[in-house]
């Protein structure tokens, strides 16, 4: 079993903060919450406060976070876990308060940035909600029933009901043993089932706008920001689209683009071993060979023939493979 040990460091300090991603999802929020009780119970750090930018958290995510607060008063802390991503500038306004702390650390799953001083918790798997099970496993932290039905949350929606992502025999190992105290079908159901009205509505919008390119394998959709603004949408109405659109037959590679407050976010998904992961740290992102996204500030025309001619390139290096 991993000990990481290089956290026990975290011990000694009185304040620590943990940022995730800007607009954060269920893992983002589940996996900072549990290891924020963690750091409370177990390594008895006196204040853990949770940081994440991003105008709308839905409804649905809040009850992830219930009872911790979110973006408590802003204040100097002795160590900071950016959790869930592994670039500075997906932290959005707290980026600042990441580069200011000392003690840096990094708790995450994907594709590793650039981040100098830094203490690196990184493995390639389904969720970080996966690694802090692991890390509370390894020291020994048990976790309650509400603890793990968030981790569970984190690591189902990060793999679409593991369909996506880099899950492996562990992540269904420990989800078999959480299902012990767990309703994973319900969990499912909140999580992964249901969808908002809005949401359903921004489907068929997102149906419609489909363009499709080389014979059906590449699947591209879009929301302009007219559409965004005058439907009134928010990002989490974008949840789950991107995954729909892969389950048309015949495609392999896949784009959903819709606007963010600086330009728009292309997320991508790869079927049969393709890889997007690499497309996105090309545009500057970042993400895992099946699921990977990017930030553009260009025109959404130009976005989108960026993107096939990209998806056109894999397609061409895989079967050159
Ligand atoms: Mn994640």
């Amino acid at each position: 079993m991993k000990t990481f040990k290089s956290l026990a460091k975290l011990k000694k300090f009185n304040k620590i903060c943990l940022i995730g991603h800007y607009d954060p999802d269920i893992d983002a929020l589940a996996s900072m919450c549990v290891m924020a009780d963690l750091l409370q119970d177990k390594f008895k750090v006196k204040q853990v406060d949770i940081f994440a930018d991003g105008k709308n958290i839905s409804p649905k995510l809040k009850h992830t976070v219930k009872p911790r607060v979110i973006n408590p008063q802003k204040d100097s802390y002795d160590a900071v876990i950016m959790m869930d991503t592994p670039n500075t500038p997906r932290l959005g306004k707290y980026e600042g308060l990441f580069k200011q702390t000392n003690n840096k650390f990094l708790i995450d799953h994907h594709q590793p940035g650039v981040v100098e001083d830094c203490t690196k918790i990184i493995e390639n798997i389904s969720s970080t909600s996966e690694i802090v099970f692991k890390i509370a496993k390894s020291v020994g932290y048990k976790l309650n029933s509400s603890q793990m039905e968030k981790l569970y949350a984190g690591i189902i929606t990060d793999t679409m009901n593991f369909t996506v992502g880099a899950f492996n025999f562990q992540t269904f190992n420990i989800s078999s043993a959480m299902s012990k105290h767990i309703d994973c079908v319900g969990i499912a159901k909140m999580y992964t089932g249901s969808y908002s009205l809005k949401n359903f509505q921004t489907s068929a919008l997102a149906i419609n706008n489909i363009q499709s390119f080389s014979n059906g394998k590449i699947i591209v959709s879009s929301i302009s920001k007219e559409e965004y603004s005058q439907r009134e949408l928010r990002p989490d109405d974008m949840l789950g689209i991107a995954n729909k659109l892969s389950n048309i037959d015949g495609c392999e590679l896949v784009a959903f683009i819709y606007p963010v407050e600086d330009g728009y976010y292309i997320t991508m998904r790869a079927i049969k071993g393709l890889d997007v992961s690499k497309i996105a740290a090309n545009f500057g992102g970042g993400g895992h060979k099946g699921a990977a996204g990017f930030v553009s500030k260009l025109e959404l025309k130009n976005i989108i023939e960026n993107v096939v001619v990209a998806f056109e390139n894999e397609l061409k290096a895989n079967k050159a493979n």
